[in-house]
């Protein structure tokens, strides 16, 4: 192993853990005003903290206060300390700005090589990154880890499929890295073009969205490729790259020595037991340009408490199972997308793209409705049929009524970014 510590104890992660959160809170009250008052509010100072359970005393730390801190929000070191800003674009309000300084960029590049070792990658690897550059950090992260690795970085980018396709192939990419939706947008690419036999892609790494069993399933049928593996990071915690999935595909093992992941109860903010879901909240330990205390990141996850095949000492979380703020409230019951993309992926003969409407039909009462197509090579003819059982599991299972569209195959818009499953044009979008 080069990038993945070999030699961790749990002993030993736990004194990291402790030295790095008592730098962190140190480092945090002294140099950004913002942390410094909040700490001050909740009644702590930084010698309050003696161990790691003490965490949980810290005041948590959300978007808003992103927002509020603008254009530099928890900026903790002097200004000709930061080397480079990230930002995330942010559905509402202003961007989130994040900055780093030279040793940030530093340990995100070790820990980016991290999640390419351990999807077995060699210096030999050809890597295609079909993320985006500039201010998204997901370009630069894939890159910068790669070059940090040794193997050849591919940086494409968000181009056309066009593009795509005549780098794998004059290329011979051996990985593909994008967004689930891009990939998914370019197996059937490779499919419709019958490129199969001339490309080399091996591994597949993706993330940025959820990706379902059942998308994950047909990009490696059409991609031809081994391995497809989750790989989690949102810009306040770096940027991509904070954990990986190894060949086992057990669960996203993550860097416990450079931050802590806490789930809590999203409604009383206590944290839940290992292998309970909740709302993950990070802090980081050796983040020196806007570190992390107790951030709320408003994704859903729940942390496993169980030894990997594979042996590595670093824990692993479960896959990314919605966001606090994906739910939506139709007929008085709380849905998450992610409940429905359950639904859908245990019903035989539809793709893996949906979309959900939310409408409000005359007389205020709303409706749902649900456009998934038909699996490629399908039946018109069992449209009826499919459109019945689906309502019917809907109804079932998550307790609403639904009206269903089957569409034909590859109807649905692909992109290359994250794609969006919830379309609420009701007045006043309930959430
Ligand atoms: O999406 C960083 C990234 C780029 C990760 C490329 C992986 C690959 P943001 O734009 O700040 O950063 O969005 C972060 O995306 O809070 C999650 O809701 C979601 N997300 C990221 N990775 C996954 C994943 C990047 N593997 C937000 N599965 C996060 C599900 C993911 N959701």
């Amino acid at each position: 192993m080069r990038f993945i510590p070999d030699d961790l104890t749990e002993a030993k992660l736990r004194e990291i853990q402790l030295e790095g959160l008592k730098w962190t809170v140190r480092h945090a009250y002294h140099h950004s005003i913002y942390y410094q008052t909040k700490i001050r509010d909740s009644g702590l100072r930084p010698e309050d903290i003696r161990s790691v359970e003490d965490l949980e005393r810290l005041p948590f730390t959300d978007k808003e206060d992103l927002q509020e801190g603008y254009p530099f929000p928890l900026r903790s070191v002097p200004f000709d300390e930061i080397v480079r800003i990230h930002a995330s674009s942010g559905t509402t309000g202003k961007r989130k700005i994040l900055c780093y300084t030279a040793k940030d960029v530093d340990l995100w590049a070790d820990m980016f090589a991290r999640c390419y070792e351990l999807a077995g990658l060699t210096r030999q690897d050809r890597v295609q990154i079909a993320v985006g550059y500039g201010l998204w950090t997901a370009g630069v992260g894939f890159q910068a880890g790669c070059e940090r690795f040794g193997a050849m970085a591919l940086p494409v980018g968000p181009a056309n499929a066009e593009m795509h396709c005549e780098m794998m192939v004059d290329m011979q990419s051996t990985v593909f890295c994008s967004t689930a939706s891009m990939a998914l947008l370019m197996a059937e690419e490779i499919h419709k073009r019958g490129l199969l036999p001339n490309i080399k892609i091996k591994k597949v790494i993706l993330g940025a969205e959820r990706c379902s069993d059942a998308m994950r399933q047909r990009i490696k049928e059409l991609m031809g490729v081994e391995h497809v593996f989750d790989i989690y990071g949102l810009t306040e915690l770096y940027g991509p790259g904070t954990g990986l999935d190894c060949h086992f595909h057990e669960g996203i093992h993550y860097w416990a020595d450079h931050f802590i992941y806490e789930v809590i109860d999203p409604v009383s903010l206590k944290p839940v037991p290992s292998g309970k879901d909740g709302e993950l909240v990070v802090t980081t330990l050796h983040k020196e340009g806007s570190p992390l205390i107790r951030y709320r990141t408003h994704d859903i996850t729940r942390l496993l408490d169980r030894n990997c095949p594979c042996g590595i000492l670093l824990p692993m979380h479960d896959r990314i199972l919605g966001r606090t703020d994906d739910m939506f409230i139709y007929r008085a019951v709380n849905i998450y997308p992610s409940q429905i993309e359950h639904v859908l992926s245990q019903v035989e003969g539809i793709g893996s793209e949906f979309q959900i409407h939310l409408e409000e039909r005359e007389g205020g009462r709303d409706m749902m409705k649900i456009c998934v197509e038909r699996k490629t090579g399908g039946r018109k003819d069992d449209d009826p049929g499919l459109t019945e059982l689906i309502a019917s599991e809907i109804r079932h299972k998550i307790l609403v009524r639904s009206n269903v569209e089957i569409l034909d195959p590859g109807s649905l818009p692909r992109t290359q970014r994250k794609s969006q499953r919830v379309f609420d044009h009701r007045n006043g979008n309930r959430k």
